[in-house]
């Protein structure tokens, strides 16, 4: 069965999925949407997505959307890899930091770089600045739990690392565009303020096939 991926370049929750499959060591087809045309808008897409956004994918018959949903259908189907854990404790643990990620850190990183990436950034400064304290005190976290093993939940990669990894990258480059300069953010260099945390992003850059989730337009 050829299982076929919908994503946009750039998309955080698209890059989950790429990485899953990457992890899991799944064989895929890629279908690149480009957004500036709107091809997640069509109604052929539509008809797989009714939300029109990315990432969506295929298994045969089975279509599926919601980055989150994604990634858990492809550990129940190819359970090979696990990325949700092999016991109760690894899975409770896994699903923790995952939705930890998603309550306390993926929001807030977004609102940093959302008027950074897409404009906006002078007018929207102090939003920037109050999500950037936020921002910050969730790195100081998750740099001590990368300090203490080499992957978020444990000895192995999992679901967490895959979930919030995609919104360190998208905050690394927000934070290296010329409008984020004046703000002086305090997030880079990463390797000299969260030393851990960079080893982590480089042990994930280090994963093969790697390359192919990178967004093209970076
Ligand atoms: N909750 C969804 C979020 C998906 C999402 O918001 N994707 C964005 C790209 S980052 C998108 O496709 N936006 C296009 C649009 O809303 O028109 C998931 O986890 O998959």
């Amino acid at each position: 069965m050829t299982l076929e991926v919908y994503w946009g370049s750039g998309s955080p929750f698209a890059w989950r999925v790429l990485l899953t499959l990457e992890v899991k060591q799944l064989p895929y087809q890629s279908k690149l949407l480009t957004f500036s045309k709107q091809e997640h808008k069509s109604p052929e897409y539509l008809a797989l997505n009714p939300r029109g956004k990315v990432p969506t994918l295929k298994d045969g018959d089975f279509t599926l959307y919601e980055s989150l949903a994604i990634m858990a259908y492809l550990d129940r189907a190819y359970p090979e890899r696990p990325i949700f854990g092999r016991t109760p404790q690894e899975t409770g643990t896994i699903w923790q930091k995952v939705s930890e990620g998603i309550s306390y850190v993926c929001e807030p990183i977004s609102r940093v770089t959302g008027p950074l990436l897409f404009g906006g950034a002078s007018e929207k400064e102090s939003e920037i600045r109050a999500a950037a304290t936020t921002v910050a005190k969730e790195l100081a976290h998750l740099e001590a739990a990368v300090a203490k093993s080499p992957w978020l939940a444990g000895a192995a990669i999992s679901a967490a690392d895959i979930v919030v990894f995609p919104w360190i990258q998208l905050l690394l480059r927000a934070a290296g565009k010329e409008a984020a300069k004046p703000l002086n953010l305090g997030f880079l260099p990463l390797a000299t303020r969260y030393p851990h945390l960079a080893a982590w992003v480089k042990r994930i850059e280090a994963i093969p096939g790697y390359e192919r989730t990178y967004p093209p337009h970076w």
